[in-house]
C-alpha cells in the first residue's frame, strides 16, 4: 500500500506567527507529530510519504501515487481539510481522517471514507489491516485510552524539519483538572499517561542524529499533570544534555500551580527549559471559580507568574474574554493584569464552547448555543450566546489586543520579563542568551523590516537602545520577541480591520437547532 499522509493548512491566526517565522527563514512552528506518529504505527510494508501543506504543496503527484489518503488536523484547519478530502474523492481516493477534529467535528461532517475518533495506537493494527482487504469501516473509536508506552517513535524521516522552527516530543497526554471549557480532558482523559523516560530520550537521540539542535517543544496538555513524572524526566533531561556542548532548549504548557513546587521549577531550570505556556485565563477570580479552574483561584496570579519566571523560564498566557461572569470592567484588568504580568506573548481568545465540552452541554440546556464552532478563539465569531452584548464584548476584546500589542505596551512587557528572567551566560551554556544562527537571521531581518520600514521605528530602536544597554547578554531572545511582536501587530490590526467591517457578531438564537450542534451532544 502506497500511504499518503496530509497535513492541512492552518489559516492565519496569531498561533500560526506566519509573519514572524518569515523572519527566521522558516514556513510553521512545529511538524504534525500526530502523522509522524501514525505513520510508525503503519504496517512497516507499506510505502508512506508525508505532504504537510503548511511547509509544501499538495501537488497532483503525490495523489497519483497513493492508494489511500491519511488526514489529521484540529477544528480550525477544517476548511483546508475538507477541500483535500474533496481532491481526493474526484480522483476516487479513499480518505482516512483522524486527529483532534475527528472529536469535535460530526463524522459525517468530514466527508471522508473512514474516520477515527482518538488515539490511534491500539486501533491501527485493525485499521491497516481492514484497509488492505477493502474492508474498512466508515467509524473508529478506541475502545480506551492506549498507555503512552504503547507509542512508537515518530516517523522523523519523512518531514522536511529545516522548514520548522521547533521540534516536538511528546511525554505525557491528559490532564487532571477539570476546567468547564476544556477540551483537552474530553479527547485525552484526566488521567496523565506518561512514556517512559527512555522513550523520550530516544526521541530526543533521534532528533539530535538527525542534526537538529534547535528549541524542541514537549507538546503535553500539562507537562506537571504527573508532578512526580515530570520530575524523573527533568532529572534525565539534564544528564542527557550534560554529554553536549550544545543542546536543545525545551518549551512546554503547564498549569500555574507550577509555581508551587521549587523543586520542579528548579529541575526544569536544569532541564533547560526555557518557556512555559500557562492557561491563566482572567484575572477575575469570579471567572475563574465558575468555570472551574480552580487551580489558579487563591493566589496572586502576578506573583505566581513572577516566581516561575525567576526560574529563568519566559512564561506565555493564554486568555480568555466572554466569562458569563465578565463585567464591563473587565477589558481594562486584563490590560492591566498582561502588563504587570511580564507576559510578551499573551494569547487572549474568546471563549469558545467547543463541541463535547463541559461548557458546551451547559450552554446547550441554557438555549445560548449558536453552533458548533470553528477551532479559532481569536477569530470574533461567537458560537454562543453571551451575557454580556456581543457586540460590547468584541470591541472590548479588540481593545485589549490593540493596547497590549501596540508597540511601546509590548516592548515594556519584553523588558519586564527579561529584568525578571536575567538570562546570564553560564560556563558552558549556550541558551537562549547567545545568538544562534535563526536568532541572528531573526536579528537583521528585524533591523531592516521593523527598524528601517517600520511604521513604528522609533519604539522599536528605543527597544533595541534598552536591550543594547542593559540586556545585552540575552539579544538573542530579545530579538526573537521583537520579530513575534511584529507578527502580533499585524495579526492585530487586520482582526481590527475585520472587526471594523464586520455586521453583528453573533447571530440570533434561530440557528441554535442546527444539526452539527445537535450531533455534537
Ligand atoms: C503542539 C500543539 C500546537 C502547536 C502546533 C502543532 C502542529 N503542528 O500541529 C501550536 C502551539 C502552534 C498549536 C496551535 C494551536 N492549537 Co494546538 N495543540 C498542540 C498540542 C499541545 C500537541 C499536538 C501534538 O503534537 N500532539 C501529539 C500527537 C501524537 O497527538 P495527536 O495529534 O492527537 O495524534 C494522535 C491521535 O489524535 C491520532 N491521530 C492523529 N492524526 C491522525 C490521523 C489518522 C488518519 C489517524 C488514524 C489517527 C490520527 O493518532 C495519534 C496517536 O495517538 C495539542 C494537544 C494534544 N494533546 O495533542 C493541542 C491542540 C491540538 N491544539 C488545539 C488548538 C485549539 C490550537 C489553536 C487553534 C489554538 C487557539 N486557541 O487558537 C492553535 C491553531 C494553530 C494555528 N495556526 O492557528 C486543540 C485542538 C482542538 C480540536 N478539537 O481541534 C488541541 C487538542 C488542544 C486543546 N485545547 O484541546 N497547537
Ligand atoms: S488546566 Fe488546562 S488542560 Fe487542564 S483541564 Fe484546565 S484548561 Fe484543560
Amino acid at each position: 500500500m502506497n500511504a499518503l499522509l496530509i497535513y492541512p493548512e492552518f489559516p492565519e491566526t496569531y498561533w500560526s506567527f506566519k509573519h514572524a517565522l518569515k523572519f527566521v527563514g522558516k514556513r510553521a512552528a512545529q511538524p504534525p507529530l500526530g502523522l509522524m506518529t501514525v505513520a510508525a504505527l503503519l504496517p512497516a510494508a507499506w510505502n508512506k510519504r508525508l505532504v504537510d501543506t503548511n511547509v509544501e504543496p499538495l501537488r497532483d503527484r503525490d495523489l497519483k501515487w497513493a492508494d489511500v489518503v491519511l488526514l489529521s488536523g484540529m477544528h480550525i484547519q477544517r476548511e483546508s481539510l475538507l477541500e483535500i478530502v474533496e481532491r481526493c474523492r474526484a480522483r476516487g481516493l479513499r480518505t482516512v481522517v483522524g486527529g483532534p477534529i475527528a472529536s469535535s467535528v460530526p463524522a459525517a461532517e468530514l466527508k471522508a471514507d473512514h474516520v477515527v475518533i482518538g488515539e490511534a495506537e491500539t486501533l491501527i493494527a485493525d485499521l491497516a489491516r481492514e484497509l488492505e482487504a477493502g474492508m474498512a469501516r466508515p467509524v473508529y473509536q478506541a475502545a480506551e485510552r492506549p498507555e503512552m508506552t504503547a507509542s512508537p517513535l515518530p516517523d522523523l524521516s519523512l518531514i522536511k524539519m529545516r522548514r520548522y522552527s521547533t521540534m516536538a516530543v511528546q511525554y505525557s497526554r491528559g490532564c487532571p483538572f477539570n476546567c468547564e471549557f476544556c477540551d483537552i480532558i474530553e479527547i485525552y482523559g484526566r488521567r496523565p499517561r506518561t512514556k517512559a523516560v527512555a522513550q523520550v530520550l530516544a526521541e530526543l537521540d533521534q532528533l539530535r542524529a538527525a542534526g537538529w539542535r534547535e528549541a524542541v517543544f514537549i507538546v503535553d496538555d500539562n507537562f506537571i499533570g504527573n508532578k512526580a513524572r515530570a520530575k524523573e524526566l527533568c532529572v534525565a533531561l539534564a544528564e542527557w544534555r550534560s554529554q553536549y556542548k550544545t543542546s536543545f532548549d525545551f518549551n512546554t504548557e503547564a498549569s500555574l500551580n507550577l509555581a508551587d513546587d521549587p523543586e520542579l521549577m528548579q529541575l526544569m531550570k536544569d532541564a533547560g527549559f526555557i518557556s512555559v505556556f500557562l492557561g491563566i485565563e482572567t484575572p477575575d477570580e469570579s471567572g475563574l471559580i465558575a468555570s472551574n479552574k480552580l487551580q489558579n483561584t487563591r493566589r496572586s496570579l502576578l506573583e505566581s507568574v513572577a516566581t516561575i519566571q525567576s526560574y529563568g523560564m519566559q512564561v506565555m498566557g493564554g486568555f480568555i474574554l466572554g466569562f458569563d461572569t465578565d463585567k464591563e470592567d473587565i477589558f481594562d484588568r486584563m490590560v492591566d493584569f498582561i502588563q504587570k504580568s511580564g507576559i510578551p506573548i499573551a494569547m487572549v481568545g474568546l471563549l469558545q464552547a467547543m463541541p463535547g465540552t463541559q461548557l458546551f452541554r451547559r450552554l446547550w440546556r441554557e438555549g445560548r448555543i449558536l453552533d458548533s464552532g470553528h477551532g479559532d478563539n481569536t477569530d470574533v465569531k461567537l458560537n454562543f450566546l453571551p451575557q454580556m452584548d456581543a457586540t460590547r464584548l468584541v470591541e472590548g476584546y479588540q481593545s485589549v489586543l490593540k493596547r497590549i500589542y501596540s508597540c511601546e505596551a509590548y516592548y515594556e512587557r519584553v523588558k519586564l520579563y527579561l529584568s525578571r528572567t536575567h538570562p546570564r551566560p553560564e560556563k558552558g551554556n549556550t541558551r537562549q542568551q547567545w545568538l544562534t544562527k535563526s536568532n541572528a537571521r531573526a536579528l537583521v531581518t528585524s533591523i531592516v523590516r521593523q527598524g528601517v520600514f517600520g511604521r513604528q521605528r522609533w519604539s522599536y530602536w528605543r527597544f533595541v537602545l534598552t536591550v543594547g544597554t542593559r540586556y545585552r547578554h540575552c539579544v538573542g531572545a530579545a530579538m526573537t520577541l521583537a520579530v513575534m511582536g511584529y507578527h502580533f501587530q499585524v495579526m492585530t490590526q487586520k482582526l481590527s480591520k475585520a472587526i471594523d467591517s464586520a455586521t453583528q457578531p453573533a447571530e440570533s438564537g434561530e440557528t441554535m437547532l442546527r444539526e452539527t450542534g445537535r450531533q455534537a451532544l
